[in-house]
C-alpha cells in the first residue's frame, strides 16, 4: 500500500513508512504491480465490545466489510478471528489466548498483515507487531490507504496526504522501532531522539504546507460556486458503493468511473442536469461515506465536502442490496450531521432494487421513508424517476408572485419567460402586470437588477 504522494513524502524517497514493503496486489490479480510486488496476505480481527466502549461492531457484517476494504486495498484475506470482550486488553487489545490463536493463524496461512476492525493505540500496534511478527494496521489505516490509492486529482491527493500525516504523526515512534527490527533485528530499542525529532519537524512542516494549499483550493472552489450563484444545486451523498456515480452518469454525461469497489470516487464532479424546457440544476457527485469514517479524513476533505454542505438538496443514495441498509443510512446521517443542518432538504433514493425482492423491500422502508424512491440506477426508468423526483423538489421551492413591470424594463419579461412559468401577463398603460412562478433566489436577483419592478400583494 502506498502513500498519497510519494514525491512529496516528508522523509524523501527513502520514507520510513514506505520501506515497510507496502506492496499490494488485488485479489483478482488486477493490481498495480501484479508481477513485481509480493502479495499482502491479511488476517482480519474483530473484537466486539459493549456499546459504551464505542462498540459499534455488528458482528459478521463488520468483518465482511473489513474484508471488502482489505480486498479494495489489494490484499488477499487468508483468515479471520473474532472475540467478544468486556474491554480491550490494554497491551494487545485481544486476550492472551486469542493472541496465540491469531499467531497460529498468521503462521499457518503465511499472512504478513493483520488488520484490526477496532482502532488501535500506537502502543497496542507496536506490541502486536512484536508478538505476531507481521505488520499490524487498523481499519482507519486501511481506509486511509485506500483513499491514497484512489486519489487522482491534486485536491484529493493533498487532502489524503494531510489525513495520513496527521494520523502518522503521533505514531512515528512505532514506525521507527518497527524499521529497526526489520533492518537489523535490534529488538525494541527506539531510535535516537534526534532523528525522531527531525522527522516530526519535517512532517509538521509538510502538514502546514498542505493546509495552506487547501486554503487555496477552498478559495478556488468558492470562486467557482460564486459563478453559479443562484442556480439550484443538489449533491449525491451516501454510503460508499451505493450507486451515486451510476446515478450521476445516468442523469448527466459526466462519465464518472463506476466500479464495484469501495471509495471509487474521491473527487467532486459537478454537472448541469436538464429537468424540463426551462428548469435545470447543478448536480455534484462526490466521495462516499462509511461507518466510522476516520475523522482525519472528514476534516481534511472539507474542501470537497463543501459541495455537500452548500447544496440546496441532498440526494441520499442507499444500496438496497447491502446487508443492513438502515445501518448504512444511520452511518451516512452521522457524517452528514457535522456538515449540514438537520433540516436540509433530502431525497432518499433506495437503489439496486433489481438485486432484492422489490415488493418486500418497499414494504419494509416505504412507511418510514415517505417520499423515498425505489429504483435501479442502471435502468433508464430508474434514472427518469430520480429526475422527476428532483424536479418536484425544485418546483416545490418556487413561489408565485404578482409583479408590476414598467415598460422601460420590458427586457425583464424575457427573463421571466426564460427562468419562470409566466401564468398571466397583461398590459395596463405603461405597466405590465405579471404573475409568475419562479425560484425565490431568481426573483431576488431580478428585483436587484431591475429596481423599477414592484411586487404586488397576492390577491
Ligand atoms: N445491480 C445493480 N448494480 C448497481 C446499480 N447501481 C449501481 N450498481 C453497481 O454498484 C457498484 C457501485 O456503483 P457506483 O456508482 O460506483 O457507486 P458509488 O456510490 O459511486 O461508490 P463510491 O464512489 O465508491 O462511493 C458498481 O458495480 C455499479 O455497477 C443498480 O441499480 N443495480
Ligand atoms: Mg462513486
Amino acid at each position: 500500500m502506498r502513500k498519497a504522494d510519494k514525491g512529496n513524502s516528508p522523509c524523501g524517497p527513502d520514507d520510513r513508512g514506505e520501506a515497510q514493503a507496502r506492496h499490494v496486489r488485488r485479489a483478482d490479480g488486477r493490481g498495480p504491480s501484479a508481477t513485481a510486488a509480493p502479495i499482502e496476505r491479511a488476517v482480519l480481527v474483530g473484537v466486539h465490545l459493549p456499546l459504551r466502549l464505542g462498540g459499534d461492531l455488528g458482528g459478521a457484517a463488520d468483518l465482511e466489510e473489513l474484508g471488502r476494504l482489505a480486498d479494495t486495498a489489494g490484499a488477499v484475506v487468508t483468515g479471520q478471528v473474532e472475540q467478544r470482550r468486556d474491554r480491550p486488553e490494554p497491551a494487545t487489545f485481544v486476550g492472551k489466548g486469542k493472541l496465540a490463536e491469531l499467531k497460529a493463524l498468521v503462521g499457518s496461512t503465511s499472512a504478513n498483515l493483520v488488520v484490526f476492525d477496532n482502532d488501535l493505540s500506537p502502543a497496542q500496534g507496536r506490541n502486536l507487531e512484536r508478538e505476531l511478527g507481521a505488520r499490524v494496521i487498523d481499519r482507519t489505516e486501511l481506509i486511509l490507504d485506500i483513499f491514497a490509492r484512489h486519489a487522482r486529482t491534486r485536491e484529493a491527493r493533498v487532502q489524503v496526504e494531510l489525513a495520513q500525516l496527521q494520523y502518522a504523526l503521533p505514531r512515528l515512534t512505532r514506525l521507527w522501532s518497527h524499521l529497526e527490527r526489520q533492518a537489523g533485528g535490534i529488538g525494541t530499542r527506539g531510535p535516537g531522539e534526534t532523528q525522531l525529532e527531525t522527522d516530526r519537524r519535517l512532517i509538521s512542516r509538510r502538514i502546514a504546507q498542505l493546509k495552506r494549499e487547501l486554503v487555496e483550493v477552498g478559495r478556488d472552489r468558492r470562486v467557482q460556486r460564486h459563478g453559479r450563484r443562484g442556480e439550484f444545486t443538489a449533491a449525491l451523498v451516501g454510503y460508499t458503493n451505493a450507486g451515486k456515480s451510476t446515478l450521476m452518469n445516468g442523469l448527466t454525461e459526466a462519465g464518472v468511473p463506476v466500479e464495484d469497489r469501495l471509495f471509487a470516487t474521491l473527487d467532486a464532479t459537478t454537472r448541469r442536469v436538464e429537468l424540463d424546457a426551462r428548469r435545470r440544476f447543478l448536480l455534484t457527485d462526490t466521495v462516499g461515506f462509511i461507518r466510522r469514517l476516520p475523522h482525519h479524513l472528514v476534516e481534511s476533505f472539507q474542501a470537497t465536502l463543501q459541495e455537500v454542505a452548500d447544496a440546496d438538496l441532498l440526494v441520499h443514495v442507499v444500496d438496497a442490496a447491502s446487508p443492513d441498509p438502515q445501518r448504512q443510512i444511520d452511518a451516512v446521517n452521522r457524517v452528514l450531521a457535522d456538515l449540514v443542518p438537520e433540516d436540509r432538504d433530502t431525497q432518499i433514493v433506495f437503489n439496486k432494487l433489481d438485486r432484492v425482492d422489490a415488493d418486500e423491500f418497499r414494504q419494509r422502508f416505504a412507511r418510514r421513508y415517505t417520499g423515498a424512491l425505489f429504483i435501479s440506477a442502471r435502468e433508464p426508468a430508474g434514472v427518469e424517476a430520480a429526475r422527476a423526483a428532483i424536479r418536484r423538489r425544485v418546483v416545490a421551492r418556487e413561489i408565485i408572485v404578482r409583479l408590476l413591470v414598467p415598460a422601460a424594463q420590458g427586457q425583464a419579461l424575457a427573463v421571466f419567460h426564460r427562468t419562470g412559468d409566466v401564468l398571466e401577463e397583461t398590459w395596463d398603460g405603461p405597466f405590465c402586470r405579471v404573475v409568475v412562478r419562479l425560484r425565490a433566489e431568481e426573483l431576488r436577483r431580478l428585483l436587484a437588477r431591475h429596481p423599477g419592478i414592484r411586487r404586488e400583494a397576492p390577491q
